[in-house]
């Protein structure tokens, strides 16, 4: 979003105001004013204008203005109607310099999963990727996956749903113990850089929200099959982006938050590991940066990347 259309919506947020009061609050001209707030406008913002000059009503419920409007994290929003995958605009971004941009989308047309499975993205959904360059070895990355599945269950519980993470990035409703368990999200991260040093990291979230369950994979779900009423993505997004910025500050705090979430650990599963062995056993515990540690006959196995599934009490 322009500074300038930023500046209005938060001006307008404090109370009513003239186009003049605005021009010279942003050193623009009126003109320019009117122009943003026609923009505006047309992303579904309801600005009126009365004697007191332009006042804000509702605020739309999703869009790059809508999300970035009120955001108390420091990511610029790139949102777009429709495209391929955001991950792949995010990459693009990243080939030109950019830092800290979220891309947020209506709908994928080639939306992806880990290892390229597909990833159903009709519109409804909340598709996003966020570009950061942190300033860390690679060997820690596994750490925002985390983060990312600890900050999109923060705001599903908030919202109302019982939702917790299978190892290492599945949100879930369910934890399968009763023979119920859908998949809500999933976080797809992708990086590029050496050892020592990391030149872009993208986090990929994919979040279910207002979608019916038949435009959904088998064993997925979403927040309004949860709920039974749609929910404010706008808000949802804020709550998710806000969370993972404060977890990003703290990594520290990252692996007893996803602990706290987890619906994996205590539990016996079976781990299909990246290097194509299979692993049963009891979950006990995750450790830096996001191995997963499993209890096995032949001892303790440390996992660093696979699927893991959790396997139903005997
Ligand atoms: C994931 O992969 O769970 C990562 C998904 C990340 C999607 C986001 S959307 C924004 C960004 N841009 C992208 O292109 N991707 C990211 P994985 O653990 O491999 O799970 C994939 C499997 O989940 C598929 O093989 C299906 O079985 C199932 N699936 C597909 N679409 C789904 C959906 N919408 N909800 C629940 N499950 C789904």
């Amino acid at each position: 979003m322009t500074d300038t259309r930023h500046g209005i919506l938060e001006a307008l947020a404090e109370g009513p105001r003239s186009g003049e009061a605005l021009a010279d609050m942003l050193e623009v001209s009126r003109a320019a004013v009117w122009k943003h707030v026609e923009a505006l406008r047309e992303q579904g913002f309801e600005i009126e204008s009365g004697p007191d000059g332009y006042a804000l009503g509702d605020v739309p419920e999703f869009g790059g203005d809508a999300i970035q409007f009120g955001l108390d994290a420091p990511f610029d929003v790139e949102f777009q109607e429709q495209v391929g995958s955001t991950n792949d605009v995010a990459r693009d971004l990243a080939a030109d310099g950019a830092a800290d941009v979220v891309v947020v989308t209506e709908e994928q047309t080639g939306g992806r999963g880990r290892l390229d499975r597909e990833w159903a993205s009709p519109p409804g959904g909340i598709w996003q990727s966020i570009l950061l360059r942190p300033d860390r070895p690679a060997a820690t990355i596994p750490q925002f996956t985390l983060a990312a599945a600890v900050a999109v269950t923060t705001a599903a519980r908030e919202a109302g749903v019982d939702a917790g993470i299978k190892w290492p990035n599945d949100v879930l409703v369910g934890d399968g113990r009763s023979g119920r368990e859908a998949k809500l999200a999933g976080v797809l991260t992708e990086m590029e850089g050496e050892a020592d040093r990391v030149e872009w990291l993208i986090v990929g979230m994919g979040i279910n929200a207002n979608l019916d369950a038949e435009a959904l994979p088998d064993e997925a779900t979403s927040l309004r099959a949860e709920l039974g009423e749609d929910v404010n993505r706008r808000l949802f997004v804020q709550r998710v982006l806000e969370t993972f910025d404060d977890l990003r500050a703290d990594p520290d705090a990252i692996l007893d938050a996803w602990r706290a979430d987890a619906l994996t650990l205590g539990r016996e599963v079976r781990v299909e590991t990246a290097s194509g062995e299979t692993v049963v056993g009891t979950a006990t515990d995750v450790e830096r940066p996001g191995t997963l540690l499993v209890e096995t006959d032949d001892g303790v196995e440390r996992i660093h990347a696979g699927d893991c599934e959790h396997l139903r009490p005997t």
